[in-house]
């Protein structure tokens, strides 16, 4: 299989990646375009549809609305496990989990130029994504979570093992928020590029703004590193 890739990725889109969830927006009583939009303009670098519920056609309508806000920001969009949803409407990649297609197989479906991240809670498991050729992995979760109903938490040394067995960049995800992006950047692993949140954003009245405030709280730790 395709082992070569990683034409298309910038590592830095990892930056402050916005995951959505559909309940807590309709929660919030708006479309999940409008979700994006506002995450983007706050200053998420990457989005992530993650979609449990939605039935097939529904997604794939839903993924294309926010690819048409995406791409005038230049901001990738993947899809979580739904490769034939990638397909559909031509996303920057997909996201895939341990029970989810392997990510070599994932990457023999996309080709070469899509994104393809995997999440991996384990050192064996991140090897095995960069031997299936991922451009990124994420990790976690870091903190409890109520997003993610039996999560187990790996914890910052969990994050940093992780991080320092792998050579592909690193999204820390799970229970991260204003409060304690710093605590996790600040593991200072090189290849740690941003964190991955979901109700941190999307659990919010102001989208917008939280994305900002995050975003300030990245710059802040990358900067005084
Ligand atoms: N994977 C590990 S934790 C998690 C996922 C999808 C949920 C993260 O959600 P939140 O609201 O940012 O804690
Ligand atoms: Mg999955």
């Amino acid at each position: 299989y395709n082992v070569e890739p990683r034409l298309k990725f910038n590592p830095d889109d990892l930056f402050l990646y916005a995951v959505t969830d559909s309940g807590m927006n309709r929660k919030w009583g708006r479309p999940m375009t409008d979700a994006v939009e506002a995450a983007i303009k706050g200053g998420a670098t990457i989005i992530q549809l993650r979609e449990k519920e939605m039935k097939t056609q529904e997604f794939i309508q839903t993924a294309k609305a926010c690819m048409e806000v995406c791409q005038p920001h230049k901001i990738p969009l993947l899809i979580n496990d739904r490769v034939d949803v990638a397909l559909a409407c031509n996303a920057d990649g997909v996201h895939v989990g341990q029970s989810d297609m392997q990510a070599h197989t994932v990457r023999a479906l996309l080709g070469p130029g899509k994104i393809i991240g995997v999440s991996c809670k384990t050192v064996a498991q991140a090897e095995k994504a960069w031997m299936d050729g991922a451009d990124y992995i994420g990790c976690g979760g870091v903190f409890p979570t109520n997003t993610k109903k039996d999560n187990i938490t790996i914890g910052l040394e969990g994050l940093k093992e992780i991080c320092l067995a792998s050579k592909l960049p690193v999204v820390a995800i799970g229970g991260i928020g204003i409060g304690n992006a710093n605590l996790v950047m600040e593991i200072g692993m090189k290849n740690l590029k941003g964190v991955a949140v979901v109700s941190a954003l999307f659990d919010k009245e102001n989208v917008e703004g939280e994305a900002r405030k995050l975003r300030s709280v990245l710059e802040r730790v990358f900067c005084s590193v």
